[in-house]
């Protein structure tokens, strides 16, 4: 099983910001070294190390900190773009 804030199966209910709010996303991944995630948010883009992104890469027992500042409304799907996690929940 593989899951988000140790949700699985869908069961994350979600997270809510407002447009133009500062929001931090720290990440990490947790697993064996062929634990490798790669967060995607839709929507909306972070700033990591000064550059800009939508999805990046976590290796099991890694951490990484992203800002984000929503400039739009809406509803987006966060998700992890490894096949088998999708498949998995
Ligand atoms: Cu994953």
């Amino acid at each position: 099983m593989h899951g988000i804030n140790g949700l699985v199966y869908g069961n994350n209910q979600g997270y809510s910001m407002r447009k133009g709010e500062r929001v931090r996303w720290p990440i990490l991944g947790m697993g064996i070294e062929a634990d490798l995630h790669s967060p995607h948010w839709h929507g909306a883009t972070l700033l990591h190390n000064g550059h800009c992104l939508d999805v990046t890469e976590v290796l099991s027992a890694a951490t990484k900190t992203l800002d984000m500042q929503p400039d739009v409304k809406g509803m987006w799907m966060y998700h992890c773009h490894v096949n088998d996690h999708i498949k998995l929940g």
